[in-house]
């Protein structure tokens, strides 16, 4: 795969703050799949992707969401998690990816979901600290996960993700919290 190729693409489809996340995803991608054993390639692949499909119109995305197999279910939530699946359902057709894992960790980006994979976590741990994110409690929650193992990390960020959440009274999707009450349980057992 030319990841050039891919990039120049996401540069020209996506408005420059947006691409620029992007790239900072991709790179704490790879430091965090680094330090944790997982593949380096598959995190590079995953963290270019996993916007891809931001920033299209609601009906686009609802148009191509009809061909998901959990439509239904995506359907009842806020178009903001759209872009997760359909970004995985672009990245096999458009780019011909077909590394399951690669796709799951595009696809979950968003939510997580309960049974994640080291790749999907390594995704979306990175979406949500890379150096560019500044939200109320970031540095807190950066502290928090410093040196701490892939799973605590995950806790750490799937309960400011749901804290986040219900505190402005947003729906929650239930992939958020069956992956946020598998790893409190986890947590609680040790
Ligand atoms: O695409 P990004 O902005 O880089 O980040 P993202 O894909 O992790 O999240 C996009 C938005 O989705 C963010 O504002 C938080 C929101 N979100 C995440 N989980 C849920 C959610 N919104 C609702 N309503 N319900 C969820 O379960
Ligand atoms: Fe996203
Ligand atoms: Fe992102």
């Amino acid at each position: 795969m030319d990841l050039q190729q891919v990039r120049n693409d996401l540069e020209q489809r996506l408005p420059q703050k947006r691409y620029e996340h992007v790239l900072r995803v991709t790179e704490a991608a790879k430091e965090l799949a680094k330090e944790t054993g997982v593949p380096v390639e598959k995190a590079e692949i995953a963290g270019l992707f996993h916007d891809y499909a931001k920033f299209m119109d609601k009906e686009e995305l609802l148009e191509l969401l009809k061909r998901d197999e959990e439509y239904e279910l995506y359907a009842q939530y806020h178009s903001e998690l759209w872009h997760a699946p359909v970004g995985a359902l672009l990245a096999k057709e458009r780019y011909g990816i077909e590394d399951e894992e690669i796709l799951q960790a595009i696809r979950f980006h968003t939510t997580g979901r309960a049974g994640m994979t080291d790749l999907e976590k390594v995704i979306y741990i990175a979406d949500l600290i890379e150096p560019g994110r500044k939200f109320p409690g970031i540095e807190d929650l950066r502290g928090r996960i410093k040196g701490q193992s892939l799973e605590e990390q995950m806790t750490e960020c799937i309960q400011h993700t749901v804290k986040f959440l219900v505190h402005q009274y947003a729906v929650i999707f239930p992939y958020s919290f069956d992956c946020y009450n598998e790893h409190v349980r986890r947590r609680k057992e040790q």
